[in-house]
């Protein structure tokens, strides 16, 4: 009995050291539609993060994370890879181009090039 209650204590123990490792960011990324929402979840999540959900209004992608697998910087590159500007990382042309025309979003007209 004492070692079961031993045992449930390490695993709250563990449990509430692993939480204090996750974190929320929210990151403005710019699309147009459903598949655009799939496009940036997907490359979150595939670059670590726990869940990652996008809105097609108001542009908010917010993202969960374990700061010990992943970081902020990582999920953005991952999305850029995917087409998609970050606040961190402009996807390159060659990326965005590789968008369905309905994903190519309008991307800041100031850009130089
Ligand atoms: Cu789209």
């Amino acid at each position: 009995m004492k070692k079961l209650i031993f045992s449930s204590i390490a695993l709250f123990a563990f449990s509430f050291m692993g939480s204090a490792q996750a974190k929320s960011d929210t990151l403005m990324v710019l699309g147009n539609c459903g598949m655009c929402k799939s496009n940036i979840e997907t490359a979150a999540t595939k670059a670590g993060a726990n869940s990652a959900v996008w809105n097609k209004e108001t542009k908010i992608l917010v993202v969960n994370y374990d700061e010990t697998k992943t970081t902020n910087l990582n999920i953005q590159k991952s999305i850029a890879a995917a087409g998609y500007d970050t606040p961190a990382i402009k996807a390159t042309d060659a990326d965005y181009l590789k968008l369905e025309k309905c994903c190519q979003y309008d991307r800041n007209p100031k850009k130089e090039n």
